[in-house]
């Protein structure tokens, strides 16, 4: 039988050479080379995690909840994962610990590695849930994981899987209640991979700077599994800053961030971001929240290179793309280009129907990129799937007469800010149980940096008085901290519509101008 196990694919991938680069891991602030690794330290790596872990003897489809500052090590225990045939579980590190209790709770994972600052407040959350290993690994790679696996042998063959099998479990919110663990196969990850590497000319030559976050869909999938199935050598920053990544950028020919990053690049002030400076580049790519068309336009001018716009999901990975190659068209800022290939987009409209050209309605997707379904949740499939198979992604959008999609809105009520996901329905749960609180409103409001920035209206129970700051500071000990509002206002009630709903548009246009400076 055929493994169809992702890692095989990726294993597969690897240059005759296996003593070539295969990541730099460079210095965050300076760019300067730390640690070369080859395509052979890659496999032994991987080899001896996935020893580790099928050593352990866990039960099939056991998940690996990982929430480890971003490191080679980090992706080799990804990889690892994948290649014992378990099911990775990535967490944001800037969850905290009532975070992190849902999500091991939620998805029970067999074995969980964390910082070894964290051990104290993860091991007695993973106890409960009754966790059979807690590891660390730290920034430099180091912990009892590392030490554990560096007593495995270095050879072993990938585990045998399913296109349809479990690969990984990824949490998006949910805009009530708690996050879902959106179930992404094999086939998932590779089929979006395999898509993506050809629709953007990916080759052996190419170098990606890779600057992302590895616990998303973007650095995690997007940027990882292009480079690695290409066969590419990655550049590999742990924490993403202009200066130190515009030093790296003439060596590089591929880099994707989140807007905040190019609008970071472009507000650099040395080295500067030059058409000099991205002379070998090939390509640029932006996703995970709308790009600025005055971003798109000062790019281009200052380095002549078009921005690649693409959109995609945690449910689905890529959907659409602006075109790579000029045959196929022009990239258009403001839109998110074609549905790849494979993949099916729809604009649907209130009544069942399918909107005509330019008419603005719901986006629903199709193909062998999007997820079976969420983690324990059959509820939600019902409601998020159309009864013909569709997946309803909540964005809200058109297609053009030349195919091309824009997205106009959201009807779930999330801000993305930075790249991360926030839904002011978690934030105002946790802002309405403190004490003097009668209700909140979560809103974005257009930031420079983060494209949206979160602030939140409160009104105090009668007879209390609330301070701004003391919410956001007792917030700050609770949640991730991309989640707290940047700014409390305290008011003496919420607009309302004769329904008794609160006029979020109301407050957005009230404090529209907070982040404008
Ligand atoms: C950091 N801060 C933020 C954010 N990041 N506030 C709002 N939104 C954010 N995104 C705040 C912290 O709370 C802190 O505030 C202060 O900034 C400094 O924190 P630090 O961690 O040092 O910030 P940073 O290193 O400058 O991070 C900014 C960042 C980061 C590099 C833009 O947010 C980032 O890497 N974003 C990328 C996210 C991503 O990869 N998304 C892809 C999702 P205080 O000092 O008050 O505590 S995948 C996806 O969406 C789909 C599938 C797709 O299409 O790709
Ligand atoms: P998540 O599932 O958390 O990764 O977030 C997915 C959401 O990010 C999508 O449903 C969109 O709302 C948004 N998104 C991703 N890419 C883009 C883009 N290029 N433009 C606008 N929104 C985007």
């Amino acid at each position: 039988m055929n493994n169809e196990n992702l890692f095989a694919a990726l294993r597969a991938a690897f240059p005759d050479d296996l003593d070539a680069t295969a990541i730099d891991a460079a210095d965050s602030a300076t760019g300067a080379n730390l640690k070369r690794h080859s395509w052979r330290d890659m496999d032994e790596a991987t080899a001896r995690i996935a020893n580790l872990l099928t050593s352990m003897n866990l039960p099939a489809g056991s998940r690996v909840a990982v929430q480890t500052e971003k490191s080679v090590e980090a992706l080799m225990l990804y990889l690892g994962v994948l290649r014992a045939g378990y099911v990775y579980l990535p967490l944001n590190t800037a969850y905290q610990a009532a975070e992190i209790e849902y999500f091991i709770g939620n998805a029970e994972p067999a074995v969980v590695v964390c910082a070894p600052k964290s051990l104290p407040w993860v091991q007695p959350i993973a106890d409960v849930a009754k966790v059979a290993k807690v590891f660390t690994l730290d920034e430099n790679g180091q912990g009892t994981l590392t030490e554990a696996a560096a007593t495995q042998s270095t050879v072993h063959t990938v585990a045998t899987r399913k296109a349809d099998d479990l690969a990984a479990i990824l949490y998006t919110s949910g805009t009530t209640g708690r996050s879902k663990g959106a179930m992404l196969s094999h086939r998932n990850l590779l089929s979006n991979a395999q898509t993506l590497l050809d629709y953007w000319g990916w080759s052996s030559k190419d170098v990606l700077i890779h600057a992302l976050p590895i616990f998303h869909v973007h650095g995690l999938f997007v940027a990882s599994h292009c480079a690695l199935l290409a066969g590419a050598r990655m550049i590999w920053f742990a924490k993403f800053d202009p200066t130190a990544v515009i030093k790296r950028l003439p060596e590089a020919t591929v880099f994707m961030g989140v807007p905040t990053l190019y609008v970071r690049l472009l507000a650099n002030a040395s080295p500067q971001l030059t058409r000099e400076a991205c002379a070998n580049m090939r390509l640029f790519v932006a996703g995970s929240a709308p790009l600025l068309i005055e971003t798109f336009n000062e790019f281009h001018e200052r380095t002549g290179h078009t921005i690649l716009e693409r959109y995609g999901m945690s449910e689905t990975c890529m959907l659409t793309s602006n075109p790579y190659r000029a045959a196929e068209g022009e990239r258009r800022g403001g839109t998110v280009g074609f549905p790849l290939p494979g993949v099916s987009v729809r604009v649907a409209d209130d009544k069942g129907g399918t909107c005509a050209v330019d008419e603005i309605g719901g986006i629903e997707v199709r193909g062998p990129n999007v997820f079976g379904g969420y983690w324990r949740m059959p509820e939600k499939n019902k409601e998020e799937f159309t009864a013909d198979g569709w997946f309803k992604t909540g964005d809200v959008g058109k297609i053009d007469a030349r195919g091309y999609v824009t997205i106009v809105g959201r009807s779930k009520d999330l801000i993305i800010s930075g790249g991360y996901n926030v839904y002011p329905a978690e934030i105002e749960g946790y802002i309405n149980e403190m004490p003097g609180v009668a209700e909140s409103a979560v809103v974005g409001l257009p930031h420079p940096d983060f494209g949206e920035g979160v602030i939140a209206v409160v009104v105090a129970k009668a007879g209390t008085m609330l301070d701004g700051d003391a919410i956001v500071a007792a917030l700050k000990g609770k949640i991730a901290n991309f989640k707290v509002p940047k700014r409390v206002f305290i008011a003496a009630d919420l607009p309302r519509n004769a329904m008794g709903k609160v006029q979020k548009n109301l407050l957005r246009q009230e404090h529209a101008k907070l982040f404008e400076s």
